[in-house]
């Protein structure tokens, strides 16, 4: 988009665009007013209403279930155990990771909070109450905390049930040229070597978790509400899992309060609520409470990355390696393309052309909630640019060299893209100076570090820190990207009704980003339709073609590429009927947006609306063309899409108390084309105050015997608008080559950006005291003790 052209888009304008531009969101009247429709919001007659009684211990035997009182609670109408799920080849699920997860619990409890017992009652508070009545005797095991020790010889095998199982190891994983880096660190002048922890945080969204499920015995079809991000890919696994022919799912993901990665997963409740469903003939309701998600459904991160930065005295960086042990619980359920089970952490090399990288991953049980999910996160990208934009800094800090300087002169250049880089990866578009410059120009860098100076010189603390992000998101391409065997790719379906109106149904599904507005932006962009007229059908399989879903800001990449598709397939469609309205040849036709005319003639034309009308009329249509005018396509992206942004951020430290604030932030970030500034924006200033929650708050820990600690928003501190700045955001325009409308990805940049650059201030105000790395979350406790030079307090 040419300046002058986002000016004309501008919120003010009094013309609203008909394509990319910022326009308020479609689907906010809804919201504002009330009228969304979630998945608690549904009821259906008869529905009966489903709770789960969870372990109290980490790790211990079963040893009985007794359910004989929870049944005669007057308005319980059935109690399931493992053993029953057991009869029906029930009890374990798959992951979406090759591995099994237990729905109800048979032999074991696994970790805190995990599913022993579904009731299902006619209320909601009889269930709850319900739970109370059931007995259930366990004998107690050591548990497997710290996954440092989950390798030891004496170690308790957690996954015991799994045959030949001796110990807690899940899988070995690496990318990159072990020799050819040990090589490059072999003749580096300095060598950066930390120890850098990613701690258990959860991607805690406004809505929990929850389903409705309503199977109909006669017909045998399964209507399931539920939500999720991914409602065709659930489909697929139900069928495959309960044995339901998938043309007799029904999957409904109403309106979504937040996903950030949580929705991804198939929960054991979700398979309760249908498995009490077709038990009691009835539809069952199953929403979580808050602890419920915060304790049992997928965390994110929880890395512990040994890595290693080499580079010549004056700066240039040669090598990157990291060793990394991934605690995945006690379940192997984190949500990853097939081939890569550490996600997409191998694009750990960042925005720097280096010469050789090597990763190791190694994956542990522990008896810890299973997930390990993509938390506003492409596959643990979040990790890799955490990891390389600490030791960047680190090795700043150690070369006694500007940080801006030191990602300057390291950058990948412009004219190297295509780049590849040391690990697999097609970088597709890139041009990093110009991002960082301006926001360096934003923050007034050089003004700052004054500041800085003579504030040090007054024993006051202040941090400038900087982070440069290089994502990876959009997958596929459906070569190389599966989930459980489903190819990464997604079909749009486009019919233009007879009087001009349009519908496009979509097989992404949104929780919060406001696909209804910008998908719609996307065909009146290609065909001149008023983003009024273009309703996006979403979220029902019944109703979207087949897709896989929304995370790693893919939508925009994959799904906004079929949608840019399928409106040109309807473009070249038009232009035919158009010919044949106007008795001329189609190569006579010319485009501008929302008609086509003569060339040379621009009045004899027929706007879109016109051939709509035309396409259902009676006109005699050209061979081989159907009287409509509909389209569908499935995209399958040939590359994945790599935005990029410069952060800084500003923080003051009181030294009284250690209490870090977050004075300011500045955001340049470049996701090629934009389809809805203002809609982007509200897609950062989220992003910016998860990375403000990790960096500074949330953390879930565990106590020695596997209580988690973070079971609350008691404790598990998500920020707030007291503890975030205002955000100041900028961006610079580098196109993706391969994306049909030059967009690439941007939902979860900031939350990738964020964190290493809120550290990193807190660090470089830390400098006087001699800290050259500490631990997120970042609370006043730890910095205090990092003040002290003491180790890092929990
Ligand atoms: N865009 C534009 N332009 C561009 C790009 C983009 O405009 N260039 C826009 C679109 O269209 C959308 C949004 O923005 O609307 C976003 O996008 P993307 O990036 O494509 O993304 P998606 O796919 O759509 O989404 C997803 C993301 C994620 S992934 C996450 S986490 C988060 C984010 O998104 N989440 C959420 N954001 C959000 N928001 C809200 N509100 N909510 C939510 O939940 Mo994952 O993986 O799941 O973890």
């Amino acid at each position: 988009l040419t300046p002058e052209r986002e000016a004309n888009h501008a919120a003010d304008s009094p013309d609203r665009p008909i394509g990319f531009g910022r326009i308020q969101r479609k689907e906010d009247p809804r919201f504002v007013r009330g009228r969304g429709n979630y998945v608690d919001d549904i009821v259906l007659p008869g529905m009966l209403h489903g709770a789960i009684l969870r372990s109290p211990l980490a790790h211990a035997r079963l040893v009985s279930i007794d359910t004989s009182e929870a049944l005669a609670h007057p308005k319980v109408v059935a109690v399931i155990t493992g053993k029953d799920l057991e009869a029906l080849n029930l009890a374990w699920a798959p992951t979406l990771s090759a591995d099994v997860q237990a729905v109800l619990a048979t032999d074991k409890v696994r970790f805190q909070g995990q599913e022993v017992a579904f009731v299902v009652a006619e209320d909601r508070y009889a269930a709850r109450d319900a739970l109370e009545l059931i007995e259930v005797e366990y004998e107690a095991l050591p548990p497997v905390i710290d996954a440092r020790r989950a390798l030891d010889p004496d170690a308790a095998v957690i996954r015991d049930e799994l045959p030949g199982r001796t110990d807690n190891h899940i899988f070995d994983w690496e990318a990159g040229d072990a020799a050819e880096t040990d090589a490059v660190f072999a003749r580096a002048d300095v060598v950066v070597d930390q120890e850098i922890i990613y701690p258990r945080v959860h991607p805690a969204p406004m809505e929990t978790c929850g389903a409705v499920a309503d199977f109909e015995p006669v017909e045998g079809k399964l209507t399931l509400y539920e939500t999720s991000q991914a409602p065709h890919a659930h489909r697929t696994l139900f069928a495959m899992v309960a044995g339901i022919p998938e043309h007799k799912i029904r999957v409904v993901s109403p309106d979504i309060g937040g996903g950030f990665g949580n929705k991804v997963g198939i929960y054991p409740g979700y398979i309760l609520a249908v498995v009490g469903s077709i038990v009691t003939g009835r539809p069952v309701k199953w929403v979580e409470d808050r602890s419920e998600n915060l304790m049992s459904t997928s965390f994110a991160r929880d890395y512990i990355m040994q890595g290693q930065i080499a580079a010549t005295a004056d700066g240039r960086i040669l090598g990157l390696r990291t060793n990394v042990l991934a605690d995945h619980g006690a379940f192997n359920a984190t949500a990853q393309p097939t081939k890569y089970p550490a996600g997409f952490f191998h694009i750990f090399t960042g925005s720097y052309d280096l010469e050789a990288a090597h990763c190791k991953v190694t994956g542990v049980y522990t008896n810890k909630a299973p997930g390990g999910v993509a938390y506003a996160c492409s596959f643990r990208v979040t990790e890799a640019v955490y990891l390389v934009e600490r030791l960047v800094d680190m090795l700043a800090q150690r070369l006694d060299m500007d940080p801006a300087e030191l990602r300057l002169k390291n950058f990948i250049q412009p004219e190297q893209f295509p780049y590849k880089n040391k690990t697999g990866w097609e970088y597709d578009s890139g041009n990093y100076e110009p991002a960082l410059r301006k926001a360096l120009d934003m923050v007034g860098y050089d003004e700052l570090r004054v500041e800085q100076a003579e504030k040090r010189a007054r024993g006051e603390l202040m941090g400038i820190g900087i982070s440069f992000f290089t994502e990876t998101v959009g997958a596929g391409p459906r070569k190389h990207m599966d989930i459980v065997g489903l190819g990464m790719a997604d079909g749009a379906e486009l019919r233009i009704h007879p009087t001009g109106k349009a519908v496009v149904r979509i097989s992404v599904q949104s929780q919060g980003q406001g696909h209804e507005t910008t998908f719609a932006q996307i065909v009146a962009e290609e065909l001149g339709i008023p983003p009024e007229d273009i309703d996006v059908v979403h979220g029902d399989t019944d109703q979207t073609p087949f897709g896989l879903g929304t995370y790693g800001s893919r939508s925009t990449p994959v799904s906004g590429g079929a949608v840019a598709l399928v409106s040109r397939k309807i473009r070249d469609k038009a232009r035919l009927i158009a010919a044949a309205m106007l008795e001329t040849r189609p190569e006579d036709l010319e485009w501008e947006k929302g008609r086509w005319f003569v060339k040379g003639d621009p009045s004899a034309a027929k706007t879109m609306a016109e051939i709509a009308m035309g396409a259902h009329g009676t006109i005699t249509l050209p061979d081989g063309v159907d009287g409509n005018l509909d389209a569908e396509v499935t995209y399958d992206p040939p590359n994945l899409t790599f935005p990029f942004g410069a952060y800084i951020c500003v923080v003051d430290i009181d030294p009284g108390t250690a209490r870090v604030k977050v004075r300011r932030f500045v955001a340049v970030d470049d996701c090629g084309t934009r389809i809805n500034p203002m809609i982007i924006e509200g897609q950062l200033h989220g992003g910016l105050a998860d990375g403000v929650g990790m960096a500074l708050m949330e953390i879930i820990e565990f106590d020695d015997e596997g209580n988690c600690l973070g079971g609350s928003l008691m404790d598990y501190l998500i920020p707030t608008a007291m503890e975030v700045p205002t955000w100041e955001s900028g961006h610079t325009v580098t196109p993706s080559p391969h994306h049909p409308i030059g967009a690439k990805g941007v939902g979860e940049s900031a939350t990738v950006g964020s964190p290493p650059a809120i550290v990193n201030a807190v660090v470089d105000a830390l400098a006087p005291f001699n800290v050259a790395h500490m631990d997120m979350p970042c609370t006043p406790a730890r910095v205090w003790a990092a003040m002290q030079g003491r180790a890092t307090p929990p």
